[in-house]
């Protein structure tokens, strides 16, 4: 699935195996009122559709990567090799058997000089990573900036609430 709309953000993933947690990230990128690229690249399995991603991403208009992957998840490493923007990595759970544990450490552990900021494992990690993105892209828009006040502010209302129904 490609949006055929320029958006700011690219939400990359290793397999369409990965997309039912990604979905997660979508939406909550949606609630945003941002719809992202969206697009299935394997850093080991299509590394070249990889590689012109990340060299043409900026000139395309993207001001963020988020780029999940489970097992030896060095897609972000890898995308994050190719572009200066600024990269998000969602280690996945995968078949493995590992619990994430294997995509996280091989997304958290980037060399110094190429960073990749990862979030958590798994579908908490999906959500954060647009959150972040969001945040990223509300340093220069306060139409966004506004919303994530009042994500937060709803969020709290929801725990609140929870807390008032005990
Ligand atoms: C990674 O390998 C993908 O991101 C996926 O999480 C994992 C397994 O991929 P499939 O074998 O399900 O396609 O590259």
């Amino acid at each position: 699935m490609v949006s055929e709309k320029k958006s700011a953000v690219a939400v990359v993933m290793g397999s369409d195996s990965d997309m039912d947690v990604m979905q997660s990230c979508i939406e909550q990128l949606g609630g945003f009122g941002i719809e992202p690229v969206v697009r299935i690249i394997s850093a080991h399995r299509t590394p070249q559709i990889a590689a012109e991603f990340a060299q043409t991403a900026a000139k395309d208009g993207i001001k963020v990567i988020i780029a999940a992957a489970g097992m030896a998840a060095h897609l972000a490493g890898a995308l994050a090799s190719r572009t200066t923007l600024p990269v998000i990595g969602v280690p996945l759970i995968s078949s493995s058997g590992l619990e994430g544990i294997d995509a996280f450490l091989s997304t958290v552990q980037m060399p110094a000089g190429v960073p990749v900021a990862t979030v958590a494992i798994g579908k908490a990690g999906a959500k954060n990573a647009a959150i972040l993105a969001v945040q990223i892209l509300a340093l220069s828009d306060e139409g966004l900036a506004e919303k994530l006040t009042k994500f937060r502010k709803q969020q709290a209302e929801t725990v609140d609430e929870k807390d008032s129904g005990l």
